[in-house]
């Protein structure tokens, strides 16, 4: 393999979890042992985002949430990683669910006091359908939270996955002492610090040792002792090969505010997770040691920097060498295209970068070229599959509050909707504009980002419609009488095709019932 090197070094995950469990907390940790930020971001002080790193977004510091996947590179231990901290909120899932196809493996986090919540079960499941290694870590053990063999079980039962932890805390909340690192046999002590602290960790090879009396006093000691032969029992060896294929789950405890546990879990994750993986296309399986170039576009999103109104595509490198300046093929454009100035997203800076290799995520700025889900080649015609694409549920109407800044409005709504993350219609032989979502929180960021970055204010009008169906047909003229007749449900998406939008489910039987000659398609893919 030509780049074996470089794939060697590489790791790309995501972070992933329910809301509030600590992602974009871990995420921080993480850089700042990457040397990447100085200090971290003092996540929600106040009730406020001062400035989480990864929550680049106004509105994301405002209200203390993630609403976007935000990417960033950091080197640690010779190691190149390409961290994805993803939003929770489920309004925002179908964002985590595109950056799962991006990366080779992912963290899931879960909080210690709350146990598996809704969204962690639904993430869940989507890396189980392809078969993404999972390391769990169990968040905010500096607060009473349940007790680890009951939360363990928990977790084996509710996301049907069987677990290995790898440490194992003393204690939780107030008498919270430490967690005891299976894997390497050491111990460390908890001291709470929001500051970037190398926590030294006692190497306690002999859990017999009276070291360990010494250390957290002889009551812990002995049911550290009994529940680690407890375990020991029931778990066995760790099978690295067992979690690489997705089939075990290691476990880390610890406290992503307090920084501890979190180099633990960046030093094992180093050791243990996957590299750059192979990946199927439309066509076949694409083998990432390949010479030739090829990868995809799992996100896009405009005006990242407000100084600069640009819009970045992200792109996944799949197999073999990214260049700048080098031509390569857009498969659904059927054109050559290429970059002069690809950046990588060192959590400092932006960096314009010359090369780039699988695993990498590669942001390239965008006129107009792409859609989520195109793929770049050396001129070989397939596409990386499996990228979801999601059907909206909540409809509203546009109206334009300020007549004066209708060609703002225009240019914002068309950006943002390219974004992938809401659906722009228009209605049939008119021009209302109508927005469809999968949750209500995407018109609030829509509404707010159409005011920051356009300019233009906007007041959402809710429809009573409940689903879109693209509309297809052989019979032009039942297609047409169709259209005249429904005409108060007949939109157009962007592209100009055919959709109805049903009131109900009765709504929709009846049409299809009556209308043989018409197809109903649930998702726009079939005009791709
Ligand atoms: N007590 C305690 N609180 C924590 C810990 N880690 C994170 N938090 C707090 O939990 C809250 C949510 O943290 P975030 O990192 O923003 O959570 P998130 O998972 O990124 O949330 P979304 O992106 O909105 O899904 C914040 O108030 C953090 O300060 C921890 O170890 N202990
Ligand atoms: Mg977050």
């Amino acid at each position: 393999m030509k780049y074996e090197n470089e794939l060697k070094k590489r790791r790309t995950f995501a972070i992933i979890s329910h809301p509030d469990a600590g992602k974009t907390t871990l995420t921080e940790k993480f850089l700042l042992f990457g040397g990447a930020i100085q200090t971290a971001g003092a996540v929600k002080s106040n009730k406020i985002k001062k400035h989480a790193t990864s929550d680049f977004m106004e509105i994301e510091r405002q209200r203390g949430i993630s609403v976007a996947t935000s990417v960033m590179t950091f080197e640690y231990k010779g190691m190149l990683i390409n961290l994805l901290d993803t939003p929770g909120h489920k309004d925002f899932a179908e964002d985590t669910y595109r950056t799962l196809t991006a990366v080779d493996s992912v963290i899931l986090v879960v909080d210690g006091v709350k146990g598996v919540e809704e969204q962690t079960r639904k993430l869940m499941e989507v890396c189980r359908m392809r078969d993404t290694p999972v390391i769990v870590f169990i968040n905010k053990l500096d607060r009473d939270g349940k007790n680890p063999f009951d939360l363990l079980d928990e977790i084996e039962k509710e996301l049907r996955i069987q677990l290995h932890p790898l440490s194992w805390p003393i204690n939780m909340g107030k008498d919270f002492k430490g967690v005891y690192n299976l894997y390497d046999k050491s111990l460390l002590l908890f001291q709470p610090n929001q500051k970037v602290s190398v926590e030294e960790s006692v190497k306690v090879d002999n859990l017999s040792s009276t070291v360990l009396d010494e250390l957290v006093g002889q009551k812990d000691a002995d049911q550290l002792r009994e529940d680690v032969e407890l375990f020991e029992g029931v778990y066995g060896d760790f099978d690295n090969d067992a979690y690489l294929r997705g089939e075990k789950a290691p476990v880390f405890f610890g406290s992503a505010i307090n920084n501890f546990g979190v180099r633990e879990l960046l030093d094992t994750f180093i050791r243990i997770s996957p590299e750059p993986r192979s990946r199927v296309t439309t066509t076949r399986l694409v083998e990432v040691g390949e010479d030739k170039f090829s990868g995809f576009v799992f996100k896009i999103h405009a005006n990242l920097d407000p100084k600069h109104r640009d819009r970045i595509a992200f792109l996944r490198v799949c197999s073999g060498k990214f260049e700048r300046n080098k031509f390569y093929h857009h498969v659904r454009l059927d054109k050559d295209v290429r970059f002069s100035n690809p950046y990588s997203f060192l959590a400092r800076d932006k960096d314009v970068i010359e090369e780039a290799y699988p695993g990498d995520v590669v942001g390239l700025f965008d006129t107009g070229n792409f859609k989520i889900g195109d793929t770049l080649t050396e001129g070989e015609d397939y596409y990386y599959s499996g990228i979801p694409s999601f059907s909206p549920e909540i409809f509203k109407e546009v109206i334009n509050k300020d007549p004066m800044k209708t060609k703002q409005l225009e240019k914002g709504l068309n950006q943002l909707t390219d974004e992938g993350v809401a659906q722009l219609f228009t209605q049939h032989n008119g021009n209302r504009k109508i927005i469809g979502c999968v949750g209500d929180l995407q018109f609030e960021v829509i509404q707010y980002r159409l005011l920051q970055e356009y300019g233009a204010s906007v007041q959402f009008n809710s429809l009573p419609f409940y689903k879109a169906c693209w509309l297809t047909s052989e019979n032009k003229a039942k297609l047409d009488e169709f259209t005249r007749f429904k005409t108060g449900n007949i939109v157009t998406d962007k592209d100009n095709h055919l959709v109805y939008l049903a009131q109900s489910e009765w709504f929709l039987n009846t049409e299809i019932g009556n209308n043989p000659e018409i197809q109903f398609h649930f998702s726009s893919e079939i005009h791709k």
